[in-house]
């Protein structure tokens, strides 16, 4: 069927936790056409980058499409059985306890419902942990210690609505962009002004009124200084005071810093603690800057404090508000997929509440202790408690901290489950069992995003091969280990149904999260499900919580809790003196499983990198694009220098994408400790300790080429382009016959070569042909390899006969690296486009080239060039 003829299906995109709304459409060829749903009320419309490639990114190229056990292909019969006798056995000799389930917030809620069911109701342990554990395990421990439930106060309408939004710890530009460009269409319409506390400085700052380059982990601190300040400022809110207990305790802790701790200067803290009183609707946005540290959970309640104290909660246009990550981040939350809690937000060491799911369950008894939580869990692993594990949507042999040793223990571990959309990850590699699950547009479910909207996910293109969804899986696995009864389940609207009756004795307990308006929902109504936010009852839909001043604790107030300033667990020590601080890009996903499909996303960012400053760099004998050896007291990694004001002296930056299959020195877990926040047990993956040393190469290289190719180097980068692939390489010493490495890299033993070798200068070009069209060409030198990279990523399968001089004949353009996606406009593009045509604003740049006008992602970039183009000419 041609694609016009195709049906336009309402999903939601499944990346971040902003939630956007998309329409698909099916192109009849296997591929998708996608655009943003104008009707969703997370993204009216819009879509980032990495929305707007999600068709680059369904292809099967690299799909698992049948089960696999032991590495032969097997029928989902054998296989299935296979799994639920090995857990049984292992149950039978060695108690519950010794399985685990690790699981995921990309799952769709039912799909962890079941999860859940399984292990905690049926299997009879709670040793199921997610990922979230690394990303929201301390929000909701603040959340708990302050409202007596994990609930997420305000919605996305207190964005709009705010006079003043304060960031901690988040890269809103870059991770939650359609959030960002809501926040900047508020400003242009109201003037909202921005604060960014993040020692870094990143995309979210460029559009900023003020930017606290804050020491890692101070954040306490601050939020403490601005405590008293709004006490001795007079702008606590005494009424509401009325609802909260604790609050000369924690008066009393916060004295006690000045806010030194932040390395801030007293007017810079002023100036901030000044805006914060000033404006009655303030929204504080925060993220794993704030989460993910060992004082993850009282950085939390630092913020809430003083929400607290002004009142400014649960009211139109102000509150504290933890995004999510993860799409479905928050919907695993509700269905209780920490190891520490129950579903619906009921608590797991709560007799009554572990009582009433017992009973809903129909089962003897649940645990009555918490499981492993995820650090713990794969230490568990690794010592041989745990005996038998089932990965489920998640790469943790790449995104836990000591990803080292996580890998070696699973390597280790005698029975191993993975569940993924592909074998090619760092995880799958090392499975006993791989399970082929459907992929999100193959899929159907539902998802809660960050403001707590429920959105449905739903299929547009067919299961292929053997592929079967998340939730199937698992009810077949929990029908074979003898549990019939429980997993009953047919399609997806039965379990959603299950869960929102359940919800409903969460709703008697007076918990906050309760969907029981939906319990009763037909099938047809699921299907037509439009986004909802919780909590759906008889008496109540949507809306903010606490503005009337009612908490879930059990006499109904909130509590201020007093918390003090901790530095990180590692220490800076003259053997390792930087601060290793860790995040994401703009264009890539986590371990880029997905993302890492597209050619216009991969053109971002290519190559995995450490931001240094430059008089860090000068001072270790670090040039730009040298490679970079960095040394923690876990691991080595080698990264490409970016040399930048943007990181703090005595701090490093890296991101955390690239895996073995990318990047095999870049894993950057391999370099963060195990440490973990003592109240939510989230590891501090944003303050590693390392040392820095320029990686002494004996050559360099670039390559391009039709197919993957054979890497070997001591460094190499493999990304995707249009054309093929690109990669970057560097070793210590240099082979002995640059045509035979060659051959091999493109695997084309009777290809044509063209070679310019200099091998007393060590330099070498060499092209491979076949029938004329280019196979490969790779650039060797002795120092990094300056080249025309964009223009020579388009010449593999043409015939490309000057491919060796590297760079387009004379009147050919050269656009330099892509900064807008959505477009290919390079950077080149766009400087031209300033100097020769005199455009000097974002919106101009827009008009003439494009850039930046469709998920406007790129858009703090742009400003940024135009930014430094006129510093420059203003110093000139
Ligand atoms: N492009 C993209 N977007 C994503 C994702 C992705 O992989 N790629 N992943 C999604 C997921 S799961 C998540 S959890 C979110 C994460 O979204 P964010 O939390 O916004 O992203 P990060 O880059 O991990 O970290 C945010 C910032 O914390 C800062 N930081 C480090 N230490 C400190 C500190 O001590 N104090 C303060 N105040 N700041 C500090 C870092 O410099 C960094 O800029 O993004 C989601 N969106
Ligand atoms: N150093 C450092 N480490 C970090 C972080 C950091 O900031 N710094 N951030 C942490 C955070 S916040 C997060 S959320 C984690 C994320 O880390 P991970 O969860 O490990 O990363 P992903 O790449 O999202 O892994 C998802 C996996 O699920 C597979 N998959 C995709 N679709 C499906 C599906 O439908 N079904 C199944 N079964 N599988 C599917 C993908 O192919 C991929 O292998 O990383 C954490 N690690
Ligand atoms: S902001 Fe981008 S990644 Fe996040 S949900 Fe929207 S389109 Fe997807
Ligand atoms: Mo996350």
């Amino acid at each position: 069927m041609d694609g016009s003829a195709m049906p336009v299906v309402r999903s939601t995109c499944p990346y971040c936790g902003v939630g956007c709304g998309v329409l698909l459409r099916a192109d009849g060829a296997g591929g998708l056409d996608v655009r943003g749903d104008p009707d969703h009320p997370a993204n009216r419309g819009r879509l980032c980058s990495k929305g707007a490639a999600l068709g680059e990114t369904v292809g099967l190229e690299n799909r698992l499409l049948t089960p696999r056990v032991d590495g032969q292909d097997m029928g989902w019969d054998r296989a299935l059985q296979h799994v639920a006798d090995r857990f049984s056995q292992t149950i039978a000799q060695h108690g519950p306890d010794s399985v685990a389930f690790y699981v995921s917030g990309q799952m769709l809620t039912e799909d962890y419902y079941v999860a859940n069911k399984l292990m905690k109701g049926f299997i009879g342990s709670a040793n199921i942990d997610t990922n979230s554990r690394l990303c929201m395990a301390s929000s909701v421990a603040g959340h708990k210690r302050a409202f007596g439930s994990d609930t997420v106060p305000g919605t996305y309408e207190d964005i709009d609505e705010a006079d003043l939004v304060v960031l901690v710890g988040s890269n809103l530009a870059w991770c939650h962009p359609v959030l960002y460009q809501r926040l900047l269409g508020a400003r242009a319409a109201r003037g909202t002004k921005i604060v960014v506390i993040d020692p870094r400085r990143t995309a979210s700052c460029d559009g900023a009124d003020m930017h606290l380059a804050l020491e890692p982990g101070s954040d306490v601190a601050l939020f403490n200084r601005l405590y008293s300040e709004i006490y001795d400022g007079g702008a606590c809110d005494a009424d509401f005071l009325r609802h909260t207990s604790g609050y000369d305790e924690t008066l009393h802790t916060a004295r006690i810093e000045s806010g030194a701790a932040t390395g801030l200067s007293e007017a810079e803290i002023i100036a901030f603690c000044r805006l914060w009183m000033q404006h009655e609707k303030v929204v504080t946005i925060y993220s794993q800057g704030v989460n993910q540290s060992t004082s993850g959970s009282d950085k939390v309640n630092a913020i809430l404090n003083c929400h607290l104290a002004t009142g400014r909660i649960g009211k139109p246009g102000c509150g504290p508000f933890s995004v999510t990550g993860q799409p479905n981040a928050m919907g695993g939350r509700e269905v209780g997929g920490l190891a520490n809690m129950l579903a619906c937000h009921l608590e797991l060491e709560n007799a009554d509440h572990s009582a009433a799911v017992r009973d809903f369950w129909g089962v003897p008894s649940l645990p009555n202790k918490p499981g492993l939580k995820a650090v713990d869990m794969f230490q568990a692993v690794g010592d041989g408690r745990i005996k038998a594990l089932w990965i489920i949507h998640t790469n943790p042999a790449v995104s836990m901290p000591e990803a080292d040793a996580v890998r070696d223990a699973i390597s280790e571990c005698p029975f191993v489950v993975v569940s993924d959309i592909t074998d090619q990850t760092d995880t799958a590699r090392l499975a006993d069992v791989l399970l082929p699950a459907t992929a999100w547009a193959e899929k159907d479910g539902t998802v809660t995003n960050s403001d707590r909207t429920i959105s449905r996910q739903r299929s547009v293109l067919p299961a292929p091969g053997q592929t079967r969804p998340d939730w199937l899986i698992l009810t077949e696995v929990g029908r074979r280990m003898g549990f019939e009864t429980g997993f009953q389940f047919d399609r997806v609207a039965e379990i959603f149904r299950e869960y929102a009756a359940l919800s409903g004795i969460a709703g008697r307990f007076e918990r906050d999260f309760d969907i029981s308006g939906l319990a009763k929902i037909t099938d047809q109504q699921y299907d037509d499900f439009s986004p909802q936010r919780w909590p759906v009852t008889a008496a109540r839909e949507g809306g903010r919580f606490f503005a009337d001043g009612q908490f879930f604790h059990s006499d109904g107030k909130a509590r201020l809790l007093p918390v003090s300033w901790r530095p990180p667990a590692a220490r800076t020590t003259r053997r390792y003196p930087f601060r290793l601080n860790t995040g994401r890009v703009r264009d890539q996903w986590h371990t880029m499983t997905r993302t890492g499909q597209s050619p216009r996303l991969s053109a971002h960012l290519a190559e995995p990198f450490l931001e240094i400053h430059p008089e860090d760099a000068t001072a270790s004998g670090i040039h730009p694009s040298d490679l970079v050896e960095v040394s923690s007291p876990t691991g080595v990694s080698i990264l490409r220098a970016r040399i930048t004001d943007a990181v703090q002296k005595g701090q490093v930056f890296a991101p955390m994408h690239w895996t073995a299959e990318t990047a095999p020195s870049a894993r950057i877990d391999a370099l963060i400790a195990a440490a973990c926040d003592p109240v939510s047990g989230q590891p501090e993956s944003k303050a590693g300790v390392v040392d820095l040393r320029r990686f002494d190469a004996g050559w360099y290289g670039f390559a391009i080429a039709q197919k993957p190719m054979h890497l070997t180097a001591d460094y190499w980068a493999l990304a995707r382009t249009s054309h093929g692939f690109r990669a970057e390489l560097a070793g210590r010493l240099q082979p002995d016959d640059w045509e035979a490495e060659a051959r091999r890299l493109f695997d084309a033993p009777t290809a044509v070569l063209t070679t310019i070798i200099d091998a007393r200068r060590g330099s070498a070009r060499i092209a491979a042909h076949a029938d004329g069209l280019l196979l490969g060409a790779l650039f060797v030198s002795p120092t990094p390899v300056a080249i025309m990279r964009d223009y020579l990523v388009t010449l593999p399968g043409t015939r490309a006969a000057g491919a060796l001089t590297g760079r387009p004949a004379a009147d050919a353009p050269n656009p330099g690296p892509t900064l807008c996606s959505c477009f290919g406009v390079g950077v080149n593009t766009i400087l031209e486009a300033i100097e020769t045509r005199g455009l000097m604003s974002v919106e101009s740049i827009g008009e003439a080239l494009g850039a930046g006008t469709n998920c406007g992602s790129c858009r703090p970039e742009i400003a940024e060039l135009l930014n430094n183009l006129l510093t420059r000419e203003a110093a000139e």
